[in-house]
């Protein structure tokens, strides 16, 4: 109850399951606190350039990352943004949750292969709202 939840998925990497990441976040909401609502923004455009808004961007998250309980990544749309996220928590020996869909995505090796990392697939919301309410608690 009442951790602060950095959420990582896919922005630039392709925005396929931005309304998927929103529902996520608001589950998550019920009962914690989500610091990364931004990544399930429907309405954004995530193809917005300039370097200094980038660096802003950047700033603002590892900031999070440093101050999260915990990293929550859905790793189904593979992202170099949410690859970097996960280096850093760990770096910073934040725990961090690895869910995907493996009908859908076989992952990298350096995920797969990295024993710091929690990994688990899932296929339906139920079961992943399952796993998740397991790592809350
Ligand atoms: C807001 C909503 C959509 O786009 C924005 C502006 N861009 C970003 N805002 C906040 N966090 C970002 C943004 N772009 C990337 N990130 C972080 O990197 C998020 O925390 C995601 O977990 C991850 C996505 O990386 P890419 O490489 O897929 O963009």
């Amino acid at each position: 109850m009442n951790k602060k939840v950095y959420f990582a998925g896919s922005i630039r990497g392709g925005q396929n399951d931005t309304a998927f990441y929103h529902e996520i976040i608001s589950k998550i909401n019920q009962t914690d606190q989500v610091l990364t609502e931004q990544v399930g923004d429907i309405h954004h455009s995530a193809m917005e350039h300039g370097r200094s808004k980038d660096q802003a961007i950047y700033d603002k998250d590892t900031a999070w990352l440093r101050e999260c309980d915990l990293v929550i990544a859905e790793c189904t749309h593979p992202s170099l943004g949410v690859g970097y996220e996960m280096a850093y928590a760990e770096k910073n020996l934040k725990p961090v949750y690895i869910f995907y869909r493996h009908s859908e995505v076989e992952l990298s090796a350096m995920l797969t292969g990295d024993p710091y990392f929690h990994i688990q697939s899932y296929e339906t919301k139920e079961e992943l709202w399952q796993m998740i309410s397991a790592i809350l608690k």
